[in-house]
């Protein structure tokens, strides 16, 4: 079929618009039909190039919501008209990692889908013969996109996929790194590096866990009004200061905090977030996405001293048994979501979607089709 979709022809040009020809799902694959999609700061790093990972040409996106169009052979756990959320971190429920109960990390089809492939190892995707890549095995910019049967969270069709759709990546991950990864408990104190979609769905997800103090880093200060809103106690801007932002934060909290979340993707500020950690026990956690070839560091003196450095994707939330209850949690009013829709558009303005998130004029631009 023919699709409307932004392809990324090269690292660091423009998203084009283009009618691409879109292939029906093969064994295990579904079809959907797109009905919004998010903008997430890791489709603008991969285009870029700083992703070791980006191939080109492909379709990017992968903060979707959608409409099952279409289904292959062998497909059962979803129906056309189901309503679902693409994964970028399938459940296949058998492979060694989802059986370990240890982690999301499922990895039944994760080689093809860092080469921009279906498990088969081809495309669905091309333009006048030429092949264009998937992206984390989602592609959500585009009208029609297709993904295995095993990438696809099945939701409760009542909640309104333009909002939902921002659970199938930046909300859940901020919420659940603070509430699985780091499992902050109720009094804990916390701060969060970058009030972003991640960081401040990290908020959310520490105001949730009742911690008692949620200290929000940002250089960029327009950030701060919807981070009080949404829970945190002090805002800190590091430009104020003349010393090390972890100094600050270590002498406001009598020692450093319980919890820390780089949600960045700056290495200097994962130092910064591990030191300012509480000695004994304080745990930090890596959300942000570094760019290829960058490394953290800090002393090893850090960790012989208690502190604990930990990484979460996607929050730790297993996608296909765990992210419905998110849904039902947002339909239940738990937590809300238009907070963080400061733009919507049209696939075509998706490039300005960028421009903003850029400018940091944006929480997240949610695209509707
Ligand atoms: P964003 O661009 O919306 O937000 C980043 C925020 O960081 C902005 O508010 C910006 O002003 C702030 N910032 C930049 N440099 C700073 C500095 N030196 N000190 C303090 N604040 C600074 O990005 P986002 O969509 O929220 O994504 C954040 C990061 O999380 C990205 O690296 C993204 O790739 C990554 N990410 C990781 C996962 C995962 O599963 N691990 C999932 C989604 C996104
Ligand atoms: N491809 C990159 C890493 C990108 C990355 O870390 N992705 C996160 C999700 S970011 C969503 O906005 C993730 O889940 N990673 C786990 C995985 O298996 O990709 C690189 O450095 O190679
Ligand atoms: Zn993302
Ligand atoms: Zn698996």
């Amino acid at each position: 079929m023919k699709s409307k979709a932004a392809v990324a022809w090269a690292v660091g040009q423009p998203l084009s618009m283009e009618i691409v020809d879109v292939m029906p799902p093969q064994k295990g694959e579904v079809r959907v039909k797109m009905i919004a999609t998010g903008v997430c700061h890791t489709d603008a790093f991969t285009l870029s190039g700083d992703d070791p990972e980006g191939i080109f040409p492909c379709i990017l996106g992968h903060e979707g919501g959608g409409i099952v169009e279409s289904i292959g052979e062998g497909v059962t756990s979803v129906k056309v008209g189901d309503h679902v959320i693409p994964l970028y971190t399938p459940e296949c429920g058998e492979c060694k990692f989802c059986k370990s109960g240890k982690t999301n990390l499922c990895q039944k089809i994760r080689e093809t889908q860092g080469k921009g492939l279906m498990p088969d190892g081809t495309t669905r995707f091309s333009k006048d013969g030429q092949p264009i890549y998937h992206y984390m095995g989602t592609s959500t910019f585009s009208e029609y996109t297709v993904l295995p049967e095993i990438s696809l969270a099945k939701v409760n069709p009542e909640a309104p996929l333009e909002e939902v759709c921002l659970l199938g990546c930046g909300v859940t991950t901020g919420m659940g790194a603070v509430m699985n990864t780091a499992k902050v408990e109720e009094g804990a104190t916390v701060a969060i590096f970058g009030m972003g979609g991640i960081g401040l769905s990290a908020v959310i997800g520490a105001a949730m866990a009742k911690a008692s103090r949620i200290i929000a880093i940002d250089i960029n200060e327009s950030k701060f009004d919807l981070a009080r809103k949404l829970g945190a106690t002090d805002c800190i801007n590091p430009k104020d200061y003349d010393k090390p932002i972890q100094d600050v934060i270590v002498e406001l909290t009598d020692g450093g905090v319980d919890y820390s979340f780089e949600c960045i993707g700056n290495v200097h500020v994962m130092r910064s977030a591990l030191e300012c950690c509480h000695k004994g026990w304080g745990e930090s956690v890596v959300i942000g996405v570094a760019g290829a070839g960058q490394e953290i560091s800090t002393r090893p003196f850090q960790l012989v001293t208690g502190r604990v450095w930990k990484g979460s994707a996607f929050g730790g939330v297993k996608g296909r048994s765990e992210l419905p209850e998110y849904v039902e949690r947002y339909m239940a009013g738990e937590f809300k979501l238009n907070d963080f829709i400061t733009h919507t558009m049209g696939l075509e303005q998706v490039n300005e979607a960028f421009d903003l998130m850029h400018e940091g004029k944006s929480i997240r631009t949610v695209i509707h089709f």
